[in-house]
């Protein structure tokens, strides 16, 4: 790809995708009583207000972005300061995976013509909707994406990236003790001298809190959202084709 249709790519989505321009206000309110009915459990309620969202003509990027994974993140606080029980979180997240489903409608993919990325959660990591959200933008933005779901094996990503001819791998984990699998990705590109070749992203909360951790499992990159996720894999698809 061009670094001319990479750029285009990534300012047009990121502006479609995020809407700049949205009042912040507007956007608190729909957060607390979005907030509100999850924590209420109450489904019909919540799918209501993405609908209300939705009808007021926020893009769909936003409210995915900016209402429900801004949301998530305060549930995370909760159960970090213990003020949740982890059930309750289980349920929330059930309910969470309704909205992504309810936007992802509105998200539709373009004709692939921007290259293939392998995305997936890695082994002993559940956490699956962070990765699902990244893979519809990336769809959106063109890329032809394989999913693998979650616990995937860091041997998994490689042999599916060669599979498929992928120049992009994007591995996802929300948990601190799954460094090793994400670097042992590294390890296996590396002893396959596939590190020219086949590129690694990395993200999820524990990149997000410090932003220089991927360098330490030796990726190539992070973005802390989906919609930075395809600038990050646009410059990376664009450093393969020059290499
Ligand atoms: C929902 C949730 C759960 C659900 C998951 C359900 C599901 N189907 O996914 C359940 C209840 C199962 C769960 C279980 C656990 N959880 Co939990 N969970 C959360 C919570 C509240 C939200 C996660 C989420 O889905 N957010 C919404 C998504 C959309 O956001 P996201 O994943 O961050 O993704 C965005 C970006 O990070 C980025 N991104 C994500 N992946 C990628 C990949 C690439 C390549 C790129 C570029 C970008 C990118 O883009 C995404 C979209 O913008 C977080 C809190 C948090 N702040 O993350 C805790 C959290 C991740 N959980 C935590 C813990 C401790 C656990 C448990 C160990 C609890 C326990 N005692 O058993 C278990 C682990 C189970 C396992 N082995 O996986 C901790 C992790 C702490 C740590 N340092 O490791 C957190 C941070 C909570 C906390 N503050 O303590 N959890």
């Amino acid at each position: 790809m061009s670094k001319g249709n990479a750029q285009r790519i990534t300012s047009f989505y990121r502006k479609s995708l995020t809407g700049e321009g949205h009042p912040a206000d507007q956007l608190v309110a729909y957060q607390t009583s979005y907030f509100q009915a999850l924590a209420n459990m109450d489904a019909i309620t919540a799918k209501q207000i993405i609908q209300d969202a939705i009808d007021a003509k926020i893009p769909p990027g936003t409210i995915m972005l900016e209402v429900f994974c801004s949301v998530m993140d305060r549930f995370g606080e909760l159960q970090a300061n213990q003020e949740i029980t982890l059930s309750e979180i289980y349920a929330i997240a059930r309910l969470g995976q309704t909205t992504i489903d309810q936007l992802m409608v509105f998200l539709p993919e373009t004709r692939f013509t921007s290259g293939t990325v392998v995305i997936g959660t890695i082994a002993g990591d559940f956490h699956g909707m962070g990765a699902k959200i990244v893979a519809v933008f990336l769809r959106m933005a063109g890329f032809q994406v394989y999913e693998l779901g979650v616990n995937v094996p860091s041997a998994t990503f490689v042999d599916t990236a060669l599979e498929k001819g992928a120049s992009v791998i994007c591995a996802s984990t929300l948990l601190l003790h799954t460094m090793d699998q994400i670097r042992a990705i590294h390890d296996i590109l590396a002893e396959r001298k596939l590190t020219d070749s086949i590129k690694l992203v990395v993200g999820g909360a524990p990149f997000n809190f410090d932003s220089q951790l991927y360098k330490t499992v030796h990726a190539d990159a992070t973005a802390i959202n989906a919609s930075d996720a395809i600038e990050a894999v646009s410059q990376l698809m664009e450093a393969v084709s020059h290499d």
